[in-house]
């Protein structure tokens, strides 16, 4: 594979599992907050970009290259409010999925279209994870500042479906 190509997954490898943190960091605070269905969403969401990451990972073994696991710096802890939190991921996300446009751009460059048609799998998943962080800041606004919808909102989210680590499903 191109260097800049496998250099670039490197990155992004890194960056999935930044995102991790950041859920898992988010989810902590909504431990502290007693919403456990914010909680449990922020997790599943940790589990996925770890799934992410090693896709990545074992991509770039099948390709018979070397993918490496790099460190970072720490993800934000505090927050003033869920709402604050969600809007953060969503801008995470959009800087996430420019990444993997970005990515996409340097295949097909390079004519390397067995790893474009990898891609294709991250750029429809970003579509999705856009949507969802989206759809919890929405019903965030409109439930505003009443605990009762914000406890009807809590035990929705509760409800997300487990992760499933072969096919990476899950909302
Ligand atoms: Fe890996 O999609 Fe979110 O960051």
């Amino acid at each position: 594979m191109n260097k800049k190509l496998v250099d670039a997954i490197n990155e992004q490898i890194k960056y999935e599992f930044f995102s991790a943190f950041l859920y898992l960091a988010m989810a902590s605070y909504a431990s502290e907050l007693e919403m456990t269905g914010f909680e449990a969403w922020l997790k599943a969401q940790a589990a996925e970009e770890q799934f992410h990451a090693t896709k990545f990972i074992d991509y770039l073994h099948e390709r018979n290259e070397r993918a490496l696991v790099k460190g970072f710096e720490d993800p934000k802890n505090d927050y003033t409010s869920l709402l604050e939190a969600f809007e953060d991921g969503l801008a995470h996300e959009k800087i996430v999925t420019s990444r993997i446009n970005n990515l996409m751009k340097i295949a097909l460059e390079d004519n390397d279209y067995a790893t474009a048609n990898f891609l294709n799998w991250y750029v429809n998943e970003q579509v999705e994870e856009e949507a969802s962080f989206t759809t919890v800041i929405n019903k965030l606004k409109m439930v505003g500042s009443s605990p009762m919808g914000l406890y009807q909102l809590d035990k929705e989210l509760g409800g997300r479906q487990g992760f499933t680590p072969s096919t990476g499903a899950g909302q």
